[in-house]
């Protein structure tokens, strides 16, 4: 079980250097993202129209007589990204019924996951297999935005490993079918074309609730002090660095895990700067060391 652990953790310390390293920007360029967005919805639609679930070979397949379309059978999320508006599609086969619920990861936890991906190769084909693993822990911040909110749409399960291969029971099991301004957009990756609609069959094994990326007591998804539900635009001391990374937030040289004044292990709750700033906590506020 140690070893288990620390392959965990290589992965978890590996995805999160790359997350560092790509500083999670965006590249610009002239390429008409809104447009691509709606023919991507249209294939997806059109897809979904002309495939069904075969619970019998957990598989989507061509619509045939007597089965029930996927779209008929589909949930949907609006999803708004750098100003631009995507419908993610998703199968719900089990949202998950852990013995212990911890409720639905967020866009900011770590995940443990097994998955395969396919490409939907315009409205009515499917690729093999182009990417897969059994069990491999990611951090949602870091991969593409159709996973980072697709998950949050399903529970992790119950780990029933006994000095075997490693087990989850009753764990979210589902189809993420993934617009590319989601996914690898307009650049493509390995074998994925650019501008290519990504269908994954996930199961959601486990995850880190409240994920402390910087281990400074604060949960990344409430590392957003500008309130816009995206913790990766927030930097206070714009030093290139988002406070969820970042484990002197106000740049003031006090970790922010040690501008703690009333000990609970909590920085977001002391506010010391009653004349001038009361309202700012003192992790976030240079002012107070
Ligand atoms: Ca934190
Ligand atoms: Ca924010
Ligand atoms: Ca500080
Ligand atoms: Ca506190």
């Amino acid at each position: 079980m140690n070893n288990l652990k620390n392959i965990v953790l290589v992965t978890i310390i590996a995805v999160l250097i790359y997350s560092c390293n790509s500083s999670n920007s965006i590249p610009v360029d002239d390429f008409d993202h809104e447009a691509q967005a709606l023919l991507d919805n249209d294939t997806l639609v059109q897809f979904l129209k002309n495939h069904y679930y075969d619970t019998s070979i957990d598989s989507v397949k061509a619509l045939v007589d007597g089965k029930t379309a996927l779209y008929q059978e589909i949930n949907s999320m609006s999803i708004t990204e750098n100003d631009i508006d995507y419908t993610l599609y998703y199968y719900l086969k089990s949202e998950g019924n852990p013995s212990t619920d911890k409720g639905n990861p967020t866009v900011m936890d770590s995940v443990f996951v097994k998955y395969y991906g396919q490409r939907i190769v315009r409205s009515d084909s499917i690729s093999n297999t182009f990417d897969n693993n059994d069990g491999i822990w990611f951090t949602l911040n870091s991969v593409i935005r159709g996973w980072s909110h697709g998950f949050t749409n399903f529970k992790g399960g119950d780990n029933i490993t006994d000095n075997g291969p490693i087990t989850f029971e009753n764990g979210g099991k589902g189809i993420l079918f993934i617009p590319s301004g989601l996914a690898y957009r307009n650049g493509g990756s390995g074998a994925i074309l650019p501008n290519e609609c990504l269908l994954f069959y996930i199961d959601l094994y486990d995850f880190t609730k409240d994920t402390d990326h910087d281990n400074d007591g604060i949960a990344s998804i409430f590392e957003d002090p500008d309130g816009d539900g995206e913790p990766r635009n927030d930097d206070t001391d714009s030093d290139g660095i988002p406070n969820f990374f970042d484990n002197d937030d106000d740049g003031d040289g006090v970790l922010s895990l040690n501008e703690d004044k009333n000990g609970d292990g909590n920085p977001a709750n002391d506010f010391s700067d009653i004349v001038n700033n009361p309202d700012l906590a003192d992790y976030l506020n240079p002012d107070i060391k």
